[in-house]
């Protein structure tokens, strides 16, 4: 699956390419030029049209964290550079014009076949509070749901690929369904599906496609939540999740969570190989264990 998501992003950046401005020489700054302190994971590699496509860090006073392609001259890097690196460089932004300027990179342990992965979200770390919009327009804070175990996942509901959102959910209908024969495990846990299209899915859209492809009819265990792009993307950055839009999809990579009722990180399940069963197996063995820690 994970071969599968780059060959599904690669395509796309050769389309992002050529409709970009062809890199030449490296450009002589002007007086006027501003310099950010860039820090990345490297998602792709173009040494044709010498980009590279990052997943960044916020940049204090810039922009955001997010993924997209940047200008890069030096040569050597794309000699070294492989999705998955982390990547340390200087931001250049010059009128019209931006590129990276003395790129440091930095191989990570389990590249170059995996997806970018960020050591934030590793086990026993704190997820970081958040708010978002459930189905009903109701706000739903990560805070209150603390004493229950969430699962959480991504998708968005125009979705075309069936091994992507439309098996998360389904995933997720199968877990869910698991939960009603067990209530003794139900009542502990929670299952939230984040869309990474919040501007498409508005909290009715969310609502329509859970009563449809979920067959839904109460949304007391499982919530679907939007909001703002920002407040996704913040979420969404913290589990490793990748994701940009291209025309009228959004190209993304997959993350599923556990995470345990005293709000952290237990488990990240990578791609889509992961199976309902799984996941019921992990929620049962981590409520075994906090009962016999305490
Ligand atoms: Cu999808």
């Amino acid at each position: 699956m994970l071969k599968k998501s780059f060959l599904f992003i690669a395509l796309v950046i050769s389309l992002f390419a050529s409709g970009c401005q062809q890199a030449s020489g490296p450009p002589q700054a002007s007086a006027n030029a501003r310099r950010y302190d860039l820090t990345g994971t490297v998602v792709s590699v173009d040494r044709e049209h010498k980009q590279v496509i990052v997943s960044h860090d916020p940049i204090p006073g810039f922009m955001d964290a997010m993924t997209m392609p940047f200008t890069l001259y030096a040569d050597w890097a794309f000699d070294v550079l492989a999705p998955g690196d982390r990547i340390h460089a200087t931001l250049v932004v010059d009128g019209d014009r931006s590129w990276l300027e003395n790129p440091l990179v930095v191989r990570q342990e389990n590249a170059p076949t995996q997806t970018p992965s960020r050591t934030s979200s590793q086990p026993g770390a704190e997820v970081p509070p958040f708010t978002l919009t459930n189905q009903d327009g109701k706000r739903v804070n990560l805070a209150d749901l603390r004493g229950q175990a969430v699962v959480l996942t991504f998708i968005y509901t125009r979705c075309p690929l069936p091994d992507y959102c439309p098996l998360m959910t389904s995933n997720f209908a199968a877990i869910n369904q698991r939960l009603q024969a067990d209530a003794e495990l139900a009542r502990r846990v929670k299952l939230l599906s984040i869309t990474v299209d919040p501007e498409h899915d508005t909290p009715p859209v969310m609502r329509a496609y859970a009563m449809e492809r979920a067959g839904l009819k109460d949304f007391q265990r499982w919530e679907f939540l939007t909001g703002s792009p920002d407040e996704v993307r913040r979420v969404a950055t913290f589990f490793g999740l990748d994701y940009f839009p291209e025309k009228d999809q959004i190209i993304h990579n997959l993350r599923t969570a556990l995470i345990s009722p005293e709000g952290k990180v237990v488990k990240i399940y990578h791609g889509n190989e992961w199976k309902p069963e799984e996941v019921i197996a992990d929620l049962r063995a981590m409520f075994e264990q906090s009962q016999s820690k305490g």
